[in-house]
């Protein structure tokens, strides 16, 4: 989608430190990281946000969900991490398309909002 940060991600023309990558989707490291680790999971499909998530696409949050786990591997989070999706105005969503945060490195602070 034209204007979206995350699809010039995926269509490679901005540069991304990627952890991760398949054909339907991408882990790179957040360009603010809010922990020792800190990356963020994306289909490369355009979708904008949790709230237009439906049985048409839901899939590819499963996958998403499936692929975690060898992606914490990867990034040596052993120990646990937390995942993160912001939606919309109220839920601080900066970036308008469907993403995961993947937080750990370290004790996580407890309180969520
Ligand atoms: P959110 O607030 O949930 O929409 O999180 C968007 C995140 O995306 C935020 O933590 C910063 C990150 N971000 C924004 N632009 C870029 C970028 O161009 N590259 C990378 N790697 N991360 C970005």
């Amino acid at each position: 989608m034209a204007d979206c940060i995350f699809c010039s991600i995926v269509d490679g023309s901005i540069p991304s430190n990627k952890v991760y990558e398949d054909d339907r989707i991408l882990a790179f490291y957040d360009l603010e990281p809010q922990a020792p680790v800190h990356v963020l999971v994306i289909p490369k499909q355009h979708i904008c946000c949790a709230d237009k998530i439906d049985e048409s696409n839901s899939d590819i949050v499963a996958y998403i969900f499936a692929k975690i786990p060898f992606i914490a591997e990867k990034l040596n989070l052993s120990n646990g991490y937390r995942i993160v999706n912001n939606c919309g105005e109220d839920g601080c969503q900066s970036v308008k398309h469907l993403h995961f945060h993947l937080l750990g490195g370290k004790k996580l602070n407890s309180r969520m909002a």
